[in-house]
């Protein structure tokens, strides 16, 4: 349970709609290429310890390397500079004197995240990876952070690569990391799909790819939906208190509306299924490596597995996470069926379906191998109140959903197009009724 991830900004940004000229709108999935840009750009992903998701980019010039923390739900990116103490930035920091393209500027970032957080000033420098040089990125050096700390040794990075919606300066005409690679060509469109793969497979296993997607790490499309939007005081614009604003929309997170989680034995039997209380709106973090349901439903799918749990807690305080035995995630074979609705305030009986096996819920606690771990941690715990709405719902997608994915995430159109993840798991394959492809635009 590293952190959650709560930016303190708002920031309102012009509804994306209302550019209605030139759009397309086609089922994606049937002519998938289409969506496909020439121009797509990759960058490795490590998995280290399955707990974290990491990428190396250069800044600078001449480059720089650092390898960064991938977060779908934080804005922006930020550095260690070589202004942060080594106490408080524990691993490489970036000499900003050495390059000739680095613009200072005097203005300030702050993101506090669930454990930890990162300060300092902005400034704007070239990015560069792959074969790819992209100029003037707003990049925050942070002279202050607890946010390494928090971190395992074993992940030495530098700093934090935010995908999320807002940028990091609260300005919101202010391009995003990936709006900008779009603005100076470097991509096509301003979009970004992460392929994670297994949890058991370590190392340079995934790809994250920039203004396009890879059809090799596809099973079958799922679901395609618009984001959910926010409003003024911080709350989704979701379910029973939805209203159907036409003004300018606020998008805080990738979220998009959930609806409930089924269990499924080995023989296809459903085994247990949450109540449907309320639509949920359900956060896509890249950044959380476990993935959070209100209390009541995580207690409920875990019984469906075992009734031998034990909830970690500290003095009494929230449960922040159910310890378990690993054989019983092992020795059997379920999955579990994350539906989501498309309508922001009603359930579907056709819903878009994330299956994930229980081979992929669960985390070896003393080794990084289920097989060799004596004690493991069961991948959902308890959502903190603070991301609980008034109808007590609220769901984070963190790794242990999201590896089960391969997700397009599409800044201009503030949609999202949520795959099966090609992972060679032995699981029923979801019948194309089971799937809700939508009506998602193409470029
Ligand atoms: C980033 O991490 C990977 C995997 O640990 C490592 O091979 C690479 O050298 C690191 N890059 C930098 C710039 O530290
Ligand atoms: C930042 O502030 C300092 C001190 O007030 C000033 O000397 C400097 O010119 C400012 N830099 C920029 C880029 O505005
Ligand atoms: C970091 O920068 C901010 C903004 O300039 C400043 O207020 C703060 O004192 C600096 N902190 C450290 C540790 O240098
Ligand atoms: C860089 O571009 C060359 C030629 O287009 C290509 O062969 C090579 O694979 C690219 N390297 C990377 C790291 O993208
Ligand atoms: C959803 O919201 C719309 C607009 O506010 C409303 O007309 C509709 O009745 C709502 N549907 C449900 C199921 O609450
Ligand atoms: C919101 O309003 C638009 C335009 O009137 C309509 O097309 C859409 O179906 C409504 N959404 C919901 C959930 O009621
Ligand atoms: C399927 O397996 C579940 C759990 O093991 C069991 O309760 C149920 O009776 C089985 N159903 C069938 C049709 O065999
Ligand atoms: C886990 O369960 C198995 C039997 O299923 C048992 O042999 C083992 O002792 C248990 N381990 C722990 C740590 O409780
Ligand atoms: C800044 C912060 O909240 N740090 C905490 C992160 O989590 C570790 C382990 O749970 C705590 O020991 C830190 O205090």
């Amino acid at each position: 349970m590293k952190r959650f991830v709560c930016p303190l900004v708002l920031l309102a940004v012009v509804a994306a709609n209302a550019l209605e000229d030139g759009q397309i709108k086609l089922p994606i999935f049937k002519h998938p290429t289409a969506h496909l840009t020439k121009r797509a750009e990759d960058i490795p992903l490590y998995n280290t310890d399955a707990r974290e998701y990491i990428v190396e980019i250069g800044l600078g010039t001449p480059v720089q390397k650092f390898n960064f923390t991938l977060d779908t739900a934080s804005p922006g990116l930020w550095v260690s500079s070589s202004q942060c103490s080594p106490l408080d930035c524990l691993y490489s920091r970036f000499a900003e004197k050495e390059s000739s393209t680095l613009k200072q500027t005097n203005n300030t970032f702050d993101i506090p995240y669930g454990n930890g957080s990162a300060k300092g000033l902005l400034a704007y420098d070239t990015i560069s990876f792959g074969n790819l040089t992209s100029a003037n990125h707003i990049i925050g050096l942070a002279n202050a952070t607890s946010y390494q700390s928090a971190l395992s040794s074993s992940t030495r990075v530098s700093g934090v690569l935010g995908l999320g919606i807002p940028g990091i300066s609260g300005d919101s005409t202010e391009p995003t990391f990936v709006e900008q690679l779009s603005l100076n060509k470097a991509i096509g469109k301003a979009m970004f799909a992460i392929y994670f793969n297994r949890q058991d497979k370590h190392g340079e296993t995934g790809k994250i790819a920039f203004g396009g997607f890879h059809e090799e790490y596809i099973t079958r499309p799922i679901f395609g939906c618009d984001i959910v939007d926010y409003n003024k005081q911080g709350q989704p614009n979701i379910g029973k208190t939805y209203t159907n604003t036409t003004g300018d929309k606020i998008y805080k997170y990738w979220t998009v509306p959930g609806q409930t989680v089924a269990a499924y034995a080995s023989n296809s039997s459903k085994v247990g299924e949450t109540d449907f209380v309320d639509v949920a709106p359900a956060i896509l973090d890249s950044g959380t490596t476990l993935s959070y349901l209100p209390q009541k439903d995580v207690v409920r799918i875990l019984e469906t597995i075992t009734k031998d749990y034990v909830p970690l807690q500290s003095d009494g305080g929230p449960i922040r996470a159910y310890q378990v035995n690993c054989s019983d995630f092992t020795k059997q074979k379920m999955w579990f069926d994350f539906q989501l609705t498309k309508s922001p305030n009603a359930s579907s009986t056709s819903p878009g379906v994330i299956r994930v096996p229980l081979r992929e819920l669960v985390l070896p606690q003393n080794t990084d191998d289920l097989f060799t771990a004596t004690t493991c941690i069961f991948g959902l715990a308890p959502t903190p109140k603070e991301f609980l709405t008034p109808s007590g719902t609220g769901w984070i997608l963190g790794q242990t959903v999201l590896r089960s994915t391969y997700i397009l995430y599409d800044i201009f159109y503030r949609q999202v197009v949520i795959m099966e993840a090609k992972n060679n798991y032995d699981m029923p394959i979801l019948s194309l009724s089971n799937t809700n492809h939508g009506n998602v635009k193409t470029h």
